[in-house]
Order: structure tokens, then sequence, then C-alpha cells
């Protein structure tokens, strides 16, 4: 068979194999509770029930927080019940949080009413989770985000230049030094360059940028950029123990090739290798400090043409997704979709390459490893491997998107000559189509090695119909024996792509904003008393200070102007756990939702003339039907 035919061969097998999945899971029709409960030779469920199930009252053991695609959220749910607990907004305006209403938010939020979160990363200490912050990537406008577990509250968003498509993003490193950003699709560089598609090859590039995280208040600033070559960085991980100090991204299309109407698909597949872009960052930071950068569009960037030692490649099956690097740090492993095996790296063999210089060639100053030099073994996992995870006892759990499937294999070490097949262990169907999978504490450098989770595709009908557009399927797995077991099926937001599971001791979140604690300094437009409730006129702008108790607004009447600016503070001073207060005024499209002593603040003009009633949104006490005022605009 000649390259295109092995190429059409290799699609039609991931095709068929789409479709004998699809097939297969419309055998088993769901059944409601009574027709499964009165079926017999229920141990096995009776036992997955006991497993999952979390008492009124009881508390999950583990916090799962899953990324919700396009809705630009996060979701929080607990393990092993799978409930879902929170929504966290990052991307989006969500009204049930008053989030993208008030000032500070609006600001984050910029120009953008939606954002494409898909892997959210935890900081960490010593490689362990340690509970202060949740990174997450927007990859549809090239941004990052940080929240703060203490208050499960988006804190900071940050765009940076020269990035297109933030999708190898958020990666932490063992000690929080930097999380990753990565360009997905390559744009004209510098950001605003126009260049046409069909110069994609000389005038397109990539970019892969670390960012800087304050170790004391998660603040997040660029700390670099490394230009790279027109290919689509896509997962990425960040090493540990004898990968410290190294961040790894898979890329497809290495053929640099756009061709419109080409169908990338196709043209992106036609070599049989792609590439996983290993950095070194102490390098980077060495260059940054040497000055061996140009700054561009306000960006650091370091050419690797003039800077050797920052990057290099090293080939991994075509059309790679995810890249995970082992909790001990030393395998990093990487997933080609079209090859049914998912390849090994040496951490020890990588670190001997480069001090030997055992190069295949150099790509646009970026040495490319030799491959048998630092393949340590490509295991036979199955069809379509996208991700890995891991459960700390020595086995990892690959992702199979064309056979629905989880395989279960075996780190190194490996007998010498032995046939590979004998170290995948164990595999366990989906419903169905799995992307990434999540183990407890996986991303860590000791997991836990009890509960894994599956974020699969599609639902294919597993729960009460809802019209077309249904939810994805995430599948709760025990993987504390040999074999693994299916636990329960839960139906999440979308469109989950990543998620983290965190040992729920590890977070402290607060009940209340304590009055004086100097963990939340004073909103410096906070108010605690009826007395310094007030209303202030300045030419045409009308300032409010706006108090918020059981169940009453002082003030509670507001008249202004046709066309005044209108600020109001407002400050709910409960400091009872649960005691929110909302503030909305009607057919103004305001809804501010304050915390127990927080201070939101909402600007705008009065430009409708008449009569407006604003209420209490969150049902407070047994009075808060009375909890309303009036907005006179005249
Ligand atoms: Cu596989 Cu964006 Cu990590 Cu979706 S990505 S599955
Ligand atoms: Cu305050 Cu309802």
């Amino acid at each position: 068979m000649n390259k295109r035919n092995i190429l059409r061969a290799t699609l039609a097998l991931f095709v068929i194999g789409l479709f004998v999945g699809l097939a297969a899971c419309g055998k088993k029709p769901p059944q409601r509770r009574g027709a499964r409960a009165g079926a017999g030779g229920t141990s096995d469920l009776a036992n997955a029930a006991l497993a999952t199930y979390v008492a009124p009252g009881d508390l999950d053991e583990y916090y799962l927080f899953y990324s919700g695609g396009h809705s630009g959220q996060i979701f929080v749910a607990g393990v092993p019940s799978m409930r879902h607990i929170a929504t966290i907004p990052v991307f989006s305006p969500y009204p049930g949080t008053g989030y993208g209403f008030d000032d500070e938010s609006k600001e984050m939020l910029g120009e953008y009413t939606w954002g494409d979160s898909h892997h959210p990363g935890f900081s960490e200490t010593n490689g362990e989770y340690d509970g202060r912050w949740l990174f997450i990537n927007d990859n549809a406008q090239g941004r990052l985000a940080r929240i703060s577990l203490r208050d499960f509250k988006t804190k900071q968003i940050i765009t940076i230049p020269n990035i297109s498509a933030n999708h190898g993003s958020s990666f932490v490193t063992p000690n929080s030094e930097y999380v990753t950003m990565a360009t997905r699709m390559s744009v004209p560089f510098p950001e605003g360059t126009y260049a046409d598609v069909t110069e994609y090859a000389s005038e397109y590039q990539g970019i892969v940028a670390g960012i800087k995280i304050d170790p004391d208040d998660g603040n997040l600033t660029l700390g670099w950029e490394i230009l790279v070559p027109p290919f689509n960085y896509d997962l990425g991980d960040a090493g540990k123990g004898p990968s410290d100090g190294f961040l790894f991204w898979t890329c497809y299309n290495s053929e640099r090739e756009f061709i419109e109407g080409g169908k990338l698909e196709v043209t992106a597949s036609q070599k049989d290798k792609d590439y996983i872009l290993m950095v070194d960052y102490r390098e980077a930071d060495k260059a940054i400090a040497a000055g061996s950068f140009k700054t561009i569009k306000g960006a650091p960037v370091i050419f690797p043409q003039e800077t050797a030692g920052v990057a290099y490649f090293i080939p991994l099956a075509k059309s790679p997704h995810g890249v995970d690097v082992s909790p001990s740090g030393r395998w990093i492993i990487g997933s080609g979709k079209l090859s049914p095996t998912t390849t090994v790296f040496d951490m020890e063999k990588i670190k001997a390459a480069i001090a030997a210089k055992d190069f295949e060639e150099t790509i646009d100053g970026i040495p490319v490893l030799t491959y048998n030099s630092v393949r340590e073994a490509e295991i036979p996992v199955g069809l379509g491997p996208l991700h890995t995870q891991f459960d700390g006892k020595g086995y990892a759990y690959t992702s199979l998107f064309v056979e629905s499937a989880v395989a279960k294999w075996k780190l190194p070490p490996y007998d010498d000559g032995a046939d590979m097949n004998q170290y995948v262990v164990d595999k366990l169907p989906v419903a169905y189509n799995i992307g990434h999978l999540v183990a407890a504490e996986g991303d860590s450098m000791s997991p836990d090695g009890n509960y894994l989770v599956a974020l699969n595709k599609l639902s294919k009908g597993r729960h009460l119909s809802v019209g077309p557009s249904i939810p994805e399927s995430a599948q709760l797995i025990d993987i504390t024996g040999d074999k693994m077991k299916l636990l329960y099926d839960a139906f999440t937001e979308p469109e989950p792509h990543y998620a983290l599971i965190i040992k729920a001791d590890k977070l402290d979140p607060i009940e209340v904003y304590k009055k004086g604690d100097p963990e939340w300094p004073q909103h410096p437009n906070a108010i605690w008393s009826t007395e310094e409730a007030r209303i202030e006129r300045k030419g045409k702008t009308v300032e409010v200070w706006m108090m918020a108790v059981r169940s009453f607004f002082a003030p509670d009447v507001i008249r202004v102007n046709r066309g005044d600016k209108v600020i109001v503070h407002v400050t709910n001073i409960e400091q009872t756990r649960d005691e929110l207060h909302g503030f909305a005024i009607n057919e103004y499209n305001i809804n501010l939702v304050i915390d127990p002593g927080e201070t939101k603040t909402v600007t705008f003009t009065a430009d409708k003339s008449g009569v407006f009633a604003f209420y209490c949104t969150n049902f407070c006490s047994a009075l808060h039907q009375e909890m309303q005022g009036y907005f006179l605009v005249k």
C-alpha cells in the first residue's frame, strides 16, 4: 500500500471502530429502577450501590472539578456520589451567582461572553495538590484563569500576546513555578499580522509560554514565550522528579500544511510521526536573565534558532493527543490517536540523548531526539488512545476513544524481549467514546489508586430522554482491585474535557467573608450600618452606598434623572453562613448576588425613565419577599 492508502485504511478502521462501538450500545436498553431491582443476581450492582452511596447528611470523600467546555464554566461534584455541588463560572456570565454583572467580574470577562474551558490544573507543593488555586484554559480566546479554592471564585483572567487557541494548558509544575499556555492553531506571527493561509508554512508560527505563579497570592504573569514551528500544539504536562524542570506538549500537523479545502484530518496525517515538544524551563529562565530574547508585542520571545538548549522534539506516533508524566516523573507517555499503541519514553534516556547530542535532525533550531534512543516501549493498549492516568501502584490507565474503553497497563520495568501484550492487564468498556479520564489525585506524585472517572463524549440515551441535546456521561470506576469495576453513571453539563479529583480534606473553603479578616481586605466601599448607608450626587453622577441584611435594603429608594451615571455599592453585612442576598433592578439587566460580608459594585447609565422595582433574588428569610425597593428615573 502506498502512503495515502495506508492513511485511508487507518481512517477507515477509526470510523468502523466508532460505528461498531455505537451499534453495541444499542444491545442493552436502559432499564427503569424498578425493573433493574427485581432482576435478581444483583450482588455486583448492590456492591456498586454501596460503594457510591453517600447517606443524607454525609459528605463525599473527594471533590471532582470538571471543565465545562464551551459553557466556559467549571462544575464541582462529590466523589463517590457524583452529585453536582457547585458551578464556578469562569469565562461566561452566570446569573446564578451574579457573575458577569458586577463591575469587577464584567471587567475580567472583557468583551467576551463565553470561553472554552478544557483543562483544570491545581497548584502544587512538592508535587502534591496543595488546595490553594485552580487554573483553567480558554481554548477559544487564548486565555488562562485562576480560581481561589478558598471561596471557589474566579480571581483573574489573563490574555497574553501571540498565543492563538490556548489548548495545551493549564498544566502546573510541582512547586507551582509555572503554568503552561500554548498555541493550538498556528497563526501569522507576531499577533495581528496578516498573511494568507497559502503562506501557512512560512508565515505562520506557534508559541508556547510559561506563566509565572506568584507564590503568595497566585497572581499570573507572563514569564517567557518560545517561538516554535507552525504545528498544532495540543496537550501538555509538566515534569516532576527526574523530569522536573521540563514541560511537554504533543503536536500534530508537523507537515506544516494548511491547504484550503484539503481537509486537515488528511493532510496532517501524512507523516508516520509527529512530536512531543519538550521545553527546559530553567534554560528558558536563563535565556531571559541573559537577555537572549526579543520583545515582541510586549512579550519576551525566545528564538530556538539563536538559543540552544531550550527546546527539543521527541518523535511520536502520528497525530498524538495526550502526553502524561507518570507519578515518579521518569516515564513520559504519549499517545498517537491513529496508532493502536501508546509510547513510553524514559526521562533518563532523554537526558542521556541530549548530553550525547543524539539527534535525528533539527527543525527550526530545535533538535529532534533519536526515537530509538529515548523510547522505552510501545504498549499495545488498543484503538484510539488519548489520555493516561495513574494509580500510584505501578499501573497506568489509558482512554481508548475508538474502542470506547479504558485500558489498564503496567508501567516499566519490562522483561527483555517480552511480548508487550502481557502488560495490558485489563480493559473495561465505557458508554460511550471516552475522551479524558481522571484518577483520584492522579496528576500528583502520589495518586490514591481508588477512583477513576471516565469522561465520555456520548451518553447514548443511558438516561431519561431530554430531546436531541443530551448530556455527556461520566462513569465512576473502582480501580482498587486487579480488575476495574464500573460503579456509577453520572451525567454532566456540557462539555467536559478534563477533570481533577482532590481529597476533600485538602480544601478549607471559607463560610463567610469575616469582617476584619486580613485575608479579605475591606472593600473600599463597604458599609456596615444603616447610618453609613447614603446616596451622593456629584454633577450627573449618583453614587449609592447600600446595605443589605435580613430583610431590607438601606436605602430602599433611589431617585435619579434620566441620563445619570449610577454607581451602586451593595454590602451584605450578614456574618452567618448561607445568608446571601441578591440585588436586582427590574428591566435594567442588573443582577448582583452578594455573599455574607461581601461588597459588590455595579455602574450603569439610567437610560430608561420610569419607576423600576428592585428586590432581593436570594431567598433569605421568612420576609425575603418584602426585601424590595424602588429605582425612580425622572
Ligand atoms: Cu482530549 Cu481539549 Cu484535553 Cu477534549 S481535549 S477530550
Ligand atoms: Cu435578602 Cu432575600
